[in-house]
């Protein structure tokens, strides 16, 4: 999968070198790379924002860099591009949006699916509206939330969906049962997990746990599991 980033704070994405990604991405799994949206620009000052029209509080992303910036990044080829049988798809062109679709797992899972995400980061109060519509014309949009807060701009709502959706990518997690296991993937919460000494400070492990039955234990999780849903995200079980 080919992932590119458009910001104007290229530097947010450092971290994604590190860790679980940064193997993916070494061994060629994941091919990230991030943009500065001012390459995009030709004015002295490198300007990307501009006053709104109608007027409001703040400023709001110009449109032409982000034309521009899609342009280039939409028309390449995330894998070769001569691998027999393989039809040219457009990429999937994703905007971090206060006003968006809500990221879940599944939306993760669906996007991890993809050849080519472009992800473009808004700051001030947002893009010109128009580069939406334009962004159509490339590759499929989606304009997505990673809650219902605010933040001051796309970066932090990139990295933990670029998180969320590198480790379902096949070679990057080194155990694929760590996946099914998980908090969301079957819409419960996670069980209560733990380790060495049985005893801490005045602390026991829950006996079944070091009772050896298998098929016992793997009662008490999904108890455990179904129980905590209901106290902590009822409405993960009104679904
Ligand atoms: C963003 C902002 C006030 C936007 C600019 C670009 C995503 N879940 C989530 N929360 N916030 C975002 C997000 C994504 C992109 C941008 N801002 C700041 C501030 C606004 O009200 C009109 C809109 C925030």
């Amino acid at each position: 999968m080919r992932i590119d980033v458009v910001s104007i704070f290229p530097s947010y994405f450092d971290g994604l070198t590190l860790s679980l990604l940064g193997k993916a991405r070494d061994s060629g799994i994941l091919d990230v790379n991030v943009h500065d949206l001012r390459d995009w620009t030709s004015d002295r000052h490198r300007t990307v924002d501009d006053t709104p029209y109608g007027g409001g509080a703040g400023m709001v992303m110009k449109p032409e860099p982000w034309g521009l910036a899609l342009d280039a990044l939409a028309s390449r080829v995330a894998a070769p591009a001569d691998e027999p049988g393989r039809a040219e798809q457009r990429p999937t062109i994703v905007f971090p949006s206060p006003a968006g679709e809500v990221f879940r797992q599944a939306t993760a899972r669906e996007l991890a699916t993809r050849d080519h995400l472009i992800f473009g980061c808004g700051r001030y109060e947002g893009i010109d509206e128009r580069v939406f519509e334009e962004a159509a014309g490339l590759g499929e949009v989606r304009l997505i939330s990673l809650g219902d807060y605010v933040l001051n701009g796309g970066e932090v709502a990139v990295m933990a969906m670029i998180e969320a959706i590198g480790r379902l990518i096949p070679g990057v997690v080194g155990n694929p049962d760590s996946l099914v296991e998980e908090s969301h993937e079957d819409g419960l919460l996670e069980y209560p997990s733990y380790t060495k000494p049985s005893l801490w400070r005045g602390r026991e492990v829950p006996p079944i746990l070091l009772s050896g039955n298998h098929g016992a234990i793997a009662a008490w999780r999904r108890e455990q599991q179904l129980e905590r849903t209901r106290r902590r995200r009822p409405d993960l079980l009104a679904d």
